[in-house]
């Protein structure tokens, strides 16, 4: 009969001597409070049980141990801490055996290490992915892990904290036998009796040494870490905390224990963690329980590179595409494009030319035709960005494509409500804005329309599954959430330039806040005409009160330094180059602007231009959130992570705001106000928080 040892752990002992140490805690077996007490428990059982004579570790449902309960962190553990329970797993006077299957990651993996022998199914994973939550394996997994596969080996595993296939750790010698039965209760037991009947005894991983720890290696890897971090602290820390298997175990383990509590007061760490639940929480929209439509057939609308990168994306996804353009040769040219999207898998031998035919073969038409798309599932056209162009491209699917379909614009400003109207089922209407390229980047702004029926925001929510997208819910108005928050803090950018502020100084002070490229590198990258046909769009409806301050933008269209694509924009890009030193003519054309407005240019320090920056970013977020357009403070900071280039490390625009000080942004914003208020005028929600003393993370709680 099992004994429970905590709410969630059982312990049992075969008739033939083999304790059974078990536990359930869905959905994936965290290592919360619950668990480490019935661990704790069962291991001290186990010694004092002259019955067992090896104790097997076993998890039921999905997974074994997933890690720790990340939810608990921040708050007040309750002892035994999962570096006690690891420590006194290892400790054991009788062998203990770790049967692993699913996700055995983070602390769970450790669980296994400091067990004595580790038994894996095949297709399951390991790894040590804590650096993502800006902390360390601190359950003994940077002493133990270097010792079975070397240290080298875990420096790689511990500092990019990848799942690795349980047949890889298996080849670095992390476990000792791998099992394709599917059933690791089973298989985990028949171990334990392999083992018994060899007499074998416990094998603790702390007493084994390290060859390949030398000084060397850790100077080689900090210097190497230091370079990719990117500003974040936790991938250093792992090297230092790896850096003390040189030392003996015992001591090892405190050196380790030293550097997870400097994790724990880093401010990374929350950051970190909060991009971990948001980009779970962003799921959970109003039509989360509503059935998706059928999806299995998308019709494209469009071969450019945004059109040819969501064919890559949908293919991938293992769904048919269709590609319709306007002629043969527009049609050629998408598949060309399309092809362009794998060229660099192949090049790197991630698929073979073969496969990649064999797929378009099977899964892949294109025509000139809009008649090909009668019978698909989804319609995403990608389209010239005009109003007009995409009421004309949706008047002719609407006539064509079969009833129940979904029929998506990717557009990245426009009213979805007025593309809906021209068509005569607005319900079946939404927006889907990919980001390009859209078959790498991970955000898929999900544009929800008045009219648009729940289970077709559920079937653009499942395309992002599908595609390993992260979803955000977004309400129609100019540029939705990203865009519209992306228009504010280039806006502020540009006055600070008209205003004095060097543009590469405003790029530096960006990068240096953790954005890989600042502002103007961004605009360069993009192509400077994107932004001058914006703007004249809007010339007839621009309210007259607000500063216009593009001009020095629109003499860079003018003299044709449009970017990258010419090889010249607020940079040199000779030769096609990527990157290159700023564009010598840019400070004079400048000031020649800031002249004509009789402007006085004022000095702008690193420190003013990031202050400005934030609050622009903040309050238009702000008031995004109050308006309804995004759902939660989470929706922008997921938006801003996995679309815009915001540092994970910084938890998103909301996280950070809530960190600096919601009063200390809104007294900037009123201070910057006194020169222009339009501008800076405070979103109405920022204003209350202040005043009611709560946070953006309040209202994340609903
Ligand atoms: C650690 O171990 C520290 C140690 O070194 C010791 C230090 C002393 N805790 O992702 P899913 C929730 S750090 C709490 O949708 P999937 C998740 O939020 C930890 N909750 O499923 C979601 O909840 P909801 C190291 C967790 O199948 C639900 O479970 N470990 C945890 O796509 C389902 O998750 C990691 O970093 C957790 N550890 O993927 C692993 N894990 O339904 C983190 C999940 O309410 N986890 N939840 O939204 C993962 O990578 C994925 O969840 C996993 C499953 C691959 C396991």
């Amino acid at each position: 009969m099992a004994e429970q040892m905590s709410d969630v752990v059982t312990y049992e002992v075969t008739e033939d001597g083999v304790a059974i140490i078990r536990a359930d805690n869905p959905p994936v077996n965290a290592l919360g409070y619950q668990n480490r007490l019935g661990l704790w428990n069962a291991i001290e059982k186990f010694d004092a049980d002259a019955t067992a004579k090896i104790a097997l570790v076993h998890c039921d449902g999905r997974t074994f141990f997933a890690g720790a309960d990340i939810s608990e962190f921040g708050g007040v553990r309750a002892d035994p801490l999962l570096p006690q329970v690891c420590d006194r797993y290892e400790a054991a006077t009788k062998p203990v055996v770790a049967s692993m299957h699913g996700t055995s990651l983070g602390g769970g993996f450790e669980m296994g290490l400091a067990s004595h022998y580790r038994i894996a199914q095949k297709k399951s994973k390991v790894g040590l992915p804590e650096v993502h939550l800006g902390i360390i394996p601190g359950a003994g997994g940077t002493q133990r892990a270097p010792r079975v596969m070397g240290a080298a080996n875990a420096l790689e595993a511990i500092t990019t904290g990848r799942h690795m296939s349980a047949v890889e750790a298996h080849e670095l010698g992390a476990i000792d036998r791998l099992d394709d039965s599917g059933d690791p209760l089973a298989a985990g037991l028949a171990y334990c009796r392999e083992l018994l009947a060899e007499g074998a005894g416990p094998r603790r991983t702390g007493e084994r040494p390290v060859p390949d720890a030398t000084p060397e290696l850790f100077a080689e890897w900090t210097e190497k870490v230091k370079k990719t971090a990117k500003g974040q602290n936790s991938p250093l820390y792992c090297v230092e905390a790896v850096s003390a298997c040189m030392l003996p175990i015992a001591e090892g383990l405190e050196a380790e224990r030293a550097v997870s509590a400097k994790t724990h007061s880093d401010p990374q760490r929350p950051a970190l963690v909060h991009a971990f639940f948001g980009e779970r929480a962003v799921n959970k929209i109003p039509e989360a329980k509503v059935a998706p439509r059928k999806l299995e057939t998308v019709g494209i609308i469009g071969g450019g590179t945004m059109g040819a990168g969501i064919a890559a994306a949908a293919l991938n996804a293992g769904l048919s595409v269709v590609m319709v353009e306007m002629n043969a040769e527009a049609v050629a040219r998408g598949e060309k494009n399309l092809r362009r999207n794998y060229a660099s898998s192949v090049a790197k031998g991630r698929m073979t030319q073969a496969a990649l035919d064999g797929m378009l073969e099977a899964k892949f038409s294109t025509s000139a035709s809009y008649d090909a798309l009668a019978d698909v599932d989804l319609v995403i056209e990608a389209v010239f960005e005009k109003m007009e162009v995409k009421k004309e491209v949706f008047g002719k699917i609407d006539a064509i494509v079969r009833e129940g379909a979904v029929l998506a614009s990717n557009t990245s400003y426009l009213d979805v409500d007025e593309i809906a109207a021209c068509t005569k089922r607005p319900q079946d209407v939404i927006g889907l804005h990919f980001f390009s390229p859209a078959h790498i980047m991970r955000l898929l702004e999900v544009v929800v329309g008045d009219k648009t029926a729940p289970d077709v925001v559920a079937t653009g929510f499942q395309l992002a599954k599908m595609m390993k997208k992260v979803a955000v819910r977004a309400g129609v108005c100019d540029g939705f959430i990203g865009n519209r928050i992306l228009g504010a803090y280039m806006k502020a950018a540009n006055m600070m330039v008209e205003d004095g502020a060097d543009p590469y100084e405003v790029d530096a002070a960006v990068r240096s806040f953790g954005y890989p490229m600042g502002p103007f590198q961004m605009g360069d990258l993009a192509g400077l005409d994107i932004g001058y046909f914006n703007r004249r769009g809007k010339d007839a409806t621009r309210d007259p009160e607000t500063r216009y301050s593009e001009g020095f933008l629109d003499r860079m269209y003018e003299n044709g330094w449009l970017g990258q694509k010419t090889e010249k924009g607020f940079y040199d890009y000779a030769g096609g180059a990527r990157s290159g030193p700023p564009n010598p003519e840019i400070p004079a054309m400048i000031e020649a602007e800031r002249r004509k407005l009789g402007i006085n240019a004022k000095p702008f320090s690193r420190e003013d231009i990031l202050r400005r920056y934030i609050a622009a970013m903040t309050n238009e977020a702000a008031k995004v959130v109050g308006e309804g357009i995004a759902l939660r403070p989470v929706d922008v900071d997921m938006t801003s992570l996995f679309g815009y280039g915001y540092p994970r490390w910084r938890g998103g625009p909301m996280h950070h705001a809530d960190a600096v000080g919601l009063d200390v942004i809104l007294n900037d914003i009123r201070e910057f106000a006194k020169d222009d208020p339009k501008f800076w005028e405070p979103a109405p929600l920022l204003v209350k928080l202040v005043e009611e003393g709560r946070s953006f993370a309040d209202l994340n709680k609903g």
